[in-house]
């Protein structure tokens, strides 16, 4: 039987058939292959043994925590109490992107804004939609329920940004933990530990602490420059790094304020 590995303890994974949960352990077979079976990888079981026999190949992985076949990643994106981040959130979507993973972001507490930090979040807003990043407010529970329908998500962001929340407004069945900032004493822990992937209609859904951004350091300066979508225009150099070249498109559009500066001045901080 074929199914999806939603949920692991120690050595033990529950494995999703067809909305049918089954407790299996792994075959000694992946430890002398040196593979661990992931949540949300796709395994073949034997359902009256309770054993996985075999791992199908993955299309993809992240890291801490380890979560493996995404096809869409959700940044949760707090714009007040955490303020909004854009440095990490241009490092999420480099590491998604690279990954070939679909990102959407999500942003939280807006409600939290008077009206001119609201303008110049739409800004923001109307330059991530040029770029063709969807983006969506967390109150756009049925936009976002269409938009991830079929697939494997997982919700990643800082810690109190509102990933749970999120979630729990989504599904209130899921009944997620959730923590104002001034109780986790302001020293951003998060609330959320281990993953596990929740049903949700047709999609599989996961709650995570947050991945972490230091991948990027493991990132050659191509691989950073092929993650921005709107760094595809025609400069002098055809292999140009768009640093200090001559006649380079990326920088006179940055001067023209067409590419987003803090987009570009995040991307000089990720190549050094
Ligand atoms: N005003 C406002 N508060 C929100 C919103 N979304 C979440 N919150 C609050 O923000 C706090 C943190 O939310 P959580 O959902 O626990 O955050 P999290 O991202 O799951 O945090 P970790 O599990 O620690 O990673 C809670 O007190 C929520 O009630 C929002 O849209 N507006
Ligand atoms: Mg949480
Ligand atoms: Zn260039």
């Amino acid at each position: 039987m074929k199914g999806t590995i939603v949920k692991q303890i120690s050595n033990l994974y529950t494995v999703n058939v067809k909305d049918v949960l089954y407790e299996c352990r792994a075959r000694g077979k992946f430890y002398y292959d040196k593979i661990t079976p992931l949540v949300g990888d796709y395994v073949i079981i034997d359902p009256e043994k309770k054993y996985i026999l075999d791992i199908l190949p993955r299309n993809n992985y992240l890291n801490r925590p380890s979560i493996a076949n995404i096809d869409i990643c959700i940044i949760i994106a707090s714009v007040k109490e955490p303020n909004l981040d854009l440095n990490l959130l241009d490092k999420l979507l480099c590491i998604i992107i690279h990954n070939k993973i679909k990102p959407i972001i999500c942003f939280t507490k807006i409600d939290l804004l008077n009206s001119q930090e609201k303008k110049e979040l739409q800004k923001i807003i109307n330059y991530y939609n040029k770029i063709g990043i969807k983006n969506f407010n967390n109150m756009e529970t049925n936009k976002i329920t269409k938009e991830i329908s079929n697939n494997i998500v997982v919700l990643t962001g800082q810690t109190g940004a509102g990933k749970s929340t999120f979630l729990n407004k989504l599904d209130h069945a899921l009944n997620l933990d959730t923590n104002p900032i001034s109780k986790s004493l302001g020293r951003g822990v998060h609330t959320t530990r281990h993953v596990e992937l929740f049903k949700y209609k047709t999609s599989f859904i996961a709650d995570t602490p947050g991945f972490s951004a230091l991948d990027i350091n493991e990132f050659t300066k191509e691989e950073i420059k092929n993650t921005y979508p709107e760094f595809k225009v025609d400069c002098r150099f055809k292999d140009c790094n768009h640093l200090k070249e001559d006649n380079c498109k990326v920088k006179e559009l940055v001067e023209k304020g067409i590419i987003l500066e803090s987009r570009y001045n995040n991307y000089l901080k990720f190549m050094r």
